[in-house]
């Protein structure tokens, strides 16, 4: 059985805003949170400077957004000198918990901020100290067996790190790599935090092409309630590839790549950047879902 994504008829739903020079060239990757009345969205901008920052859109319905004039989240320091990219979040307590790529000439890594409001923040700074390129991070939205689980990405695999606290994370775990022969056969990244369902927890996943060049696409894993390190079923066949011309043609060609996927009315809502350059919204039923998580 495999799955499709739906694209929903108003895609791609925000592009590059001419006038909004932190925003004119290029909007894509972002996080969306469903607090049960509203969605709120933060996504990578880039204008003129091409440095990335942090725009906030909130709506009603998932699919109609309001946007802020300014970014909320913007790079703050040495670490984040060349942008902050490709947000995720989870809501742990009371608090929203994001993760996301601070981009330096050191290259990428993984860095956290957290906020009850979206428009002000507290920053950690860097959270995998490694002096490794890493990014496509996440929380789990709970603890599992007593610890924090974050997925991280050494190249070119998914890997987990586990805290006591959120700020402290180590024991690293290897879960995910490329297979040959596949659509994922060059890398692998997540894509949304985890989603708990009766049968495991579900994982968006980004797999690469290796092509001349590389093309991005969408998956589902399935990993085990209590050992997520299990991986218990995988897409043979990408959810979502690019076909439209937005996905096709844009500032990074053949991309589909996603932060974000919400449950919302019996499906889920999965947010992604098209081409790195606009922001789109393709859906999925969870009966579907859970179907192909049984069979
Ligand atoms: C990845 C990330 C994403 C981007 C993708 C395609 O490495 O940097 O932000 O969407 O490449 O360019």
């Amino acid at each position: 059985m495999d799955l499709k994504l739906k694209r929903h008829p108003l895609s791609p739903l925000l592009a590059p805003v001419p006038g909004h020079i932190w925003e004119d060239k290029f909007v894509f990757n972002c996080a969306v949170v469903y607090d049960g009345e509203l969605f709120h969205l933060l996504y990578r901008a880039q204008g003129q400077d091409m440095v990335s920052r942090i725009g906030y859109a909130v709506s009603t319905d998932g699919v109609h957004f309001n946007r802020l004039e300014k970014p909320v989240f913007s790079p703050a320091c040495q670490d984040e000198l060349y942008g902050v990219e490709d947000p995720r979040i989870t809501k742990l307590g009371d608090k929203y918990y994001m993760l996301y790529t601070a981009y330096s000439p050191k290259g990428p890594r993984v860095a956290m901020a957290s906020t009850k409001n979206f428009i002000t923040w507290e920053r950690y700074g860097i959270v995998i100290k490694d002096e490794i390129d890493n990014k496509d991070a996440a929380l789990f939205p709970e603890k599992i067996n007593g610890k924090y689980i974050m997925i991280h990405r050494f190249p070119p695999d998914i890997w987990f790190a586990y805290s006591d606290d959120l700020i402290n994370w180590g024991n690293y775990v290897k879960v995910a790599g490329p297979r040959e022969g596949y659509w994922d056969n060059l890398k692998v990244g997540a894509g949304a935090p985890p989603i708990k369902t009766p049968y495991g927890w579900l994982l968006l996943y980004h797999g690469v092409e290796d092509a001349p060049r590389p093309i991005y696409r969408l998956g589902f894993m399935l990993l085990d309630l209590n050992d997520p390190t299990k991986v218990l079923k995988r897409s043979e066949k990408p959810i979502l590839e690019p076909e439209e011309d937005w996905e096709i043609f844009g500032g990074v060609p053949n991309v589909v790549f996603s932060d974000a996927m919400v449950e919302y009315n019996g499906q889920y809502y999965v947010y992604y950047g098209a081409a790195d350059n606009y922001i789109a919204l393709a859906t999925i039923s969870v009966d579907e879902v859970f179907e192909w998580c049984k069979s």
